[in-house]
């Protein structure tokens, strides 16, 4: 078993259930190793976004993710980038209702935008997205030095 890294997101739909989503996240197996509650400003949301600028639904989607706090994690796991995005389910969470019943996206979002939760999609993604949200450079004040390094 290969231990990776993932950014995940609590939307700002879902923050309320954060609860829930943490206890899921623990109870299929991973390990939160950063946490940050934080609220986007749009020049955040879109640089975060910044590949869907072209789409239909990017100015919703900003609307959307800027609407609210919103929680980042650092997860680790088993191929933690792949098994994330397979607990939360499908994008749309109409769709994943019906196809991926348990999935995160199914219990906890709405529809094609407020779903929930976000999930890095390669490992390349995964590190710009930590990068982002939690920069190696850190910044003034107390600096998270905790390391884990396997995935029991
Ligand atoms: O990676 P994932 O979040 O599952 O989907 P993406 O295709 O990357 O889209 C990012 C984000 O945009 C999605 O979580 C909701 C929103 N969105 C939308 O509002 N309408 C769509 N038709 C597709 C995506
Ligand atoms: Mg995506």
């Amino acid at each position: 078993a290969t231990c990776s890294v993932t950014l995940a997101m609590i939307k700002p739909d879902a923050v309320m259930k954060m609860g829930s989503i943490i206890e899921a996240i623990f109870d299929t197996g991973f390990i939160i190793t950063k946490a940050k509650m934080v609220q986007l400003n749009r020049m955040e949301a879109m640089d975060f976004y910044s590949e869907h600028q072209s789409k239909s639904f990017f100015t919703d989607l900003i609307n959307f993710m800027t609407s609210g706090p919103i929680i980042a994690l650092e997860v680790i796991g088993d191929d933690a980038v792949s098994s994330w995005r397979k607990l939360l389910g499908p994008t749309n969470s109409c769709v994943a209702r019906s196809e991926s019943p348990g999935s995160i996206r199914a219990r906890f979002g709405t529809d094609g935008t407020r779903n929930a939760a976000h999930g890095s999609d390669s490992i390349a993604s995964a590190a710009r997205e930590l990068e982002f949200f939690f920069p190696s450079s850190g910044g003034r004040g107390p600096k998270n030095t905790a390391r884990f390094t396997d995935c029991t």
